[in-house]
């Protein structure tokens, strides 16, 4: 039997694909309303196919329990925030799930972190609670890597990390994931695997950061960046992505720091990666200011069209926007503006709307920070709006870009 613990973006779909492949799953959460929520047949996030899924693994006989049970296996994949002053990782939630599996969990079993850690976070937190403890247990690494908005589909067809320090203990775990995951399983060492994973979402920061970069510099110049991108593309070893009004998440935005803050000095790109992306939302708020005032607009008549970190997900984690909201406090300005998301029903800020209408007819510059479909099935109702599309959404040379 496997117990998942932290039933969350990463760990309930797990679960539920165990289950829903032949696996027998007990789901851990500490957190009695999720459990009671999925006990009720609710999912709790938003996800494509997620629901169906959970049907699937319900009819497998998959079980929601706040209670750690007794397991072969065990997949830890709860929050590793991190400390926005230090940029190191938190590795408290990690921890003290180990601490209550350690309590519960037969000698040998297998207790698979999935959460994402930073470089030498097993060595040092938890191999000393295992000690401590004094129980046999086998320690994996095998951290997730699908992507919100196509998680199921990414479970199913992305290859997977399992790092170990038994090759035989490797291969258990390798065959249990097997069971749902169609692509190549690489096992091997664990601080391997914990170094890979930041090393890919760092990849994809650096490369987002060139983007945003090349938006800057056409912007001074008059260029159109998108443009210059779409020919640049052309070549066959060119690939770049696409620029935004800033990298929000819990992941690209964070994981870098763990570098940084591991190897000062050495981690320079990616420091500077860092601070570009991190530097967005303030150009998209000179931007704004800059329009406003070739256009006569009001501040109050600004409307910022998405909260999430990216489109068509729930997720408002580090997103640009609250960013965005963060540096108009200082600027003591962000109550004026105006702000809606379709995915967002809990109130952030002040001037948040419900429904799509009802913003649109306070404001007459829209800032389109998300694209979510549903801005995109919509655009005729921006007609007679200034916009400023910071995600390119569509292809209208009035509207403003980046
Ligand atoms: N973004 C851009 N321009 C782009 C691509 C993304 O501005 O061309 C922005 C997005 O809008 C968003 C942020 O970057 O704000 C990150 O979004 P994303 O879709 O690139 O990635 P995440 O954070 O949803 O998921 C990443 C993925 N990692 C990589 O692609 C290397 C995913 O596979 C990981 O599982 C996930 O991080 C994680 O949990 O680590």
């Amino acid at each position: 039997m496997v117990n998942v613990i932290g039933l969350g973006y990463i760990g309930l779909p797990t679960a539920l694909m165990l289950a829903a492949n032949g696996v027998e799953v007990v789901g851990t959460d500490y957190n009695g309303n999720v459990v009671e929520e999925l006990n009720h047949s609710r999912v709790t996030f938003q996800e494509d196919g997620l629901l169906e899924l959970y049907r699937r693994a319900v009819e497998k006989g998959i079980r929601f329990t706040t209670e750690y049970r007794k397991a072969d296996m065990y997949v830890i994949s709860v929050p590793t925030p991190y400390d926005e002053f230090s940029k190191k990782v938190d590795a408290s939630y990690v921890e003290r799930a180990v601490e209550s599996v350690l309590s519960v969990c037969p000698p040998e079993a297998v207790l698979i972190i999935e959460s994402t850690i930073s470089p030498g976070t097993i060595d040092r937190h938890v191999r000393p609670i295992v000690e401590r403890a004094d129980k046999k247990v086998h320690l994996v690494h095998a951290p997730e890597r699908i992507i919100p908005g196509n998680m199921i589909y990414e479970l199913e067809h992305n290859n997977r990390t399992i790092g170990c320090d038994d090759r035989e203990v490797g291969e258990r775990v390798r065959a249990v994931y097997a069971s749902f995951c169609k692509s190549e399983i690489t096992v091997t060492d664990i601080r391997t695997a914990e170094m890979t994973k930041v090393v890919e979402n760092t990849y994809r920061d650096i490369n987002i950061a060139f983007a945003n970069e090349l938006a800057k510099i056409c912007r001074k110049d008059g260029l159109d960046v998108y443009e210059i991108i779409r020919i640049a593309n052309k070549h066959p070893r060119v690939n770049i992505l696409t620029p935004g009004p800033g990298v929000g998440g819990h992941c690209i935005s964070v994981d870098p720091w763990f570098l940084v803050g591991d190897y000062p000095g050495l981690a320079n790109i990616i420091l500077a990666a860092r601070k570009i992306n991190d530097s967005m939302p303030e150009f998209v708020l000179e931007r704004v200011y800059g329009i406003c005032k070739e256009r006569g607009v009001d501040i109050s008549r600004v409307g910022f069209y998405g909260m999430t970190y990216k489109e068509d997900v729930d997720d408002i984690r580090q997103s640009p926007t609250l960013q965005l909201i963060h540096n108009m406090e200082k600027h003591l300005c962000g109550h004026m503006v105006k702000f809606y998301d379709p995915y967002v029903e809990k109130d952030i800020t002040p001037n948040q709307y419900h429904s799509l209408d009802a913003f649109l007819e306070q404001v007459d510059l829209v800032v389109i920070m998300v694209g979510h479909t549903q801005i995109r099935e919509n655009l005729e109702k921006l007609e007679g709006k200034l916009v400023l599309d910071t995600r390119k959404v569509a292809d209208c040379p009035d509207w403003y870009t980046l």
